[in-house]
């Protein structure tokens, strides 16, 4: 078996319930520093339930591709892992991967396939500053648009350029809605002075448009932003002046493709001395709660 999806996730989309997938590379040691990786899984699963849904995490483990883990699995996602993006996914499956920590491009495809309409996330990948020397765009935006799932999340890390991810976002025909915010979230940083394409008031609303696209027979997804809690959202020239050195380092040390992204997260955490931790978990939990709200919507 190539895909398995576990017994509560199937039985809750049988009967037309709610359910809401989560990535792993967030909860993996590629996401946030232990312990607060094992915080941040256990609130955000608590999140989903409190508000009537069921989570469904997705990762590849033992070379099986997952939608939903028992909690006695969870430890095999919070250890080493290796990155899986949506072009992994085939290769990890036929290799036998140990333990693949879903992105959000990888945990879309997994979503669809499992029939799953609504996925959270803390940040997306986009493009990355001076794309033009490098080239490097998330595959998360390839996958926004061609999955037919909604993504909750606090926006967009400001290390990448967020005004080039929005057209690009833009491009694919992505929607891009904010839940009662008039600006593009910036991730631990509550707006990023970035106009937001649309926006709407409440998660009613937000399904009401969702309900639309869909009736429209649109294939791909929605991308929805939820800014950090105002209480947890951090300053945002201190994050910018954190990010510049980070950038500075990663270069320095010749990090590349995949690994830019684990790189530059890391050493935000260690020069905010875990603020940003406390951030990213506040998001994390208002993301999958927010998600949970709509998929119960959805599913009335
Ligand atoms: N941004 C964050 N935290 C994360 C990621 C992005 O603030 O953990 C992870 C997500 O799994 C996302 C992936 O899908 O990084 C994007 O990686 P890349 O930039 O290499 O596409
Ligand atoms: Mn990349």
């Amino acid at each position: 078996m190539t895909l398995q999806i576990a017994t509560e996730v199937s039985d809750t989309l049988a009967s037309g319930g709610a359910v809401v997938a989560l990535e792993s590379t967030i909860f993996s040691h590629l996401g946030l520093p232990s312990p607060s990786n094992h915080t941040a899984l256990t609130e955000c699963i608590a999140a989903i339930r409190a508000a009537g849904a069921v989570p469904a995490i997705t990762a590849v483990i033992d070379g099986v591709a997952r939608v939903g883990l028992d909690e006695s699995e969870h430890e095999r996602i919070l250890g080493p892992a290796r990155k899986v993006g949506e072009r992994e996914v085939a290769l990890a499956i036929a290799q036998r991967w140990d333990v693949g920590a879903t992105t959000v491009s990888a945990s879309l495809l997994l979503a669809a396939r499992a029939g799953i309409g609504v996925f959270a996330t803390g940040g997306i990948g986009g493009v990355h500053r001076d794309v033009h020397l490098h080239g490097d765009i998330s595959a998360d935006l390839g996958a926004l648009a061609s999955h037919p799932v909604v993504t909750v999340c606090a926006g967009a890390k400001s290390f990448l350029d967020l005004p080039r991810t929005l057209e690009h976002l833009e491009m694919l025909g992505v929607p891009v809605i904010g839940v009662a915010c008039d600006e593009f979230p910036a991730f631990t940083v509550h707006s990023s002075g970035l106009p937001i394409p649309a926006r709407v008031e409440s998660v009613e609303q937000l399904a009401s448009v969702v309900r639309a696209h869909r009736e429209l027979g649109r294939s791909g997804g929605i991308l929805t932003c939820v800014p950090v809690p105002i209480a947890d959202s951090l300053d945002k020239a201190m994050i910018d002046a954190v990010i510049e050195d980070a950038l500075r380092a990663a270069t320095k040390a010749k990090i590349e493709g995949p690994k830019v992204t684990p790189f530059v997260l890391g050493a935000i955490a260690d020069a905010t001395k875990g603020t940003s931790v406390v951030a990213n978990l506040s998001l994390a939990r208002n993301n999958a709660r927010v998600a949970a709200e709509l998929s119960v919507q959805l599913s009335r």
